[in-house]
């Protein structure tokens, strides 16, 4: 699935279509910044082999960062981290019994070696920005457009809603 018709910069991939919503808020933020992206699903558990051969291509097909969402066991982020250099953002997924503290516990607890940038529970739109902001380090656009995205949130904090028309 590609939001665009351009070469991706990032690859979201999730481990069930369950996941689906939260991994769509980050494609949301990404294509909002104009970064061109795909979305895929795939298990570290149900699928290993596709996994495998979708992140040992990543990197020749243009792929930048990659954002991995999953719940429970949560072992997709932390697997494809150890099949690329890419840098790996893991979205921990809130699941139904754990509320989501069993994969914050599994991505951030990666062994020496191996690391996943992990955001909150359910933190889709940080681990957006955060694939942004790697990309804007070479990216003077992508970085305009971060300036813009944080420029916007400062003002809605501090205008006065009373004050809008
Ligand atoms: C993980 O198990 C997925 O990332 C998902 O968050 C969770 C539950 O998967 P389903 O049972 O909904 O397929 O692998």
């Amino acid at each position: 699935m590609s939001t665009t018709t351009t070469r991706p910069r990032v690859g979201i991939v999730g481990g069930s279509r369950s996941d689906l919503p939260l991994l769509e808020k980050a494609r949301a933020l990404l294509d909002e910044l104009g970064i061109a992206n795909e979305l895929r699903v795939m298990s570290a558990h149900r699928t290993p082999a596709l996994v495998d051969d979708w992140t040992t291509s990543a990197a020749e097909r243009g792929i930048e960062v990659i954002i991995a969402g999953a719940g429970m066991a949560a072992a997709l982020p932390g697997v494809i981290a150890a099949r690329t250099l890419l840098p790996v953002v893991g979205l921990p997924i809130p699941s139904q019994n754990l509320g989501g503290l069993d994969a914050l516990l599994s991505m951030v607890q990666m062994p020496r070696g191996v690391p996943v940038a992990t955001v909150a529970i359910g933190g889709a739109e940080n681990a957006a920005i955060l694939a942004a902001e790697i990309l804007a380090l070479g990216d003077p656009d992508v970085r305009a457009r971060l300036t813009a995205h944080r420029e916007a949130m400062t003002r809605a904090v501090t205008e006065d809603p009373s004050s809008r028309g």
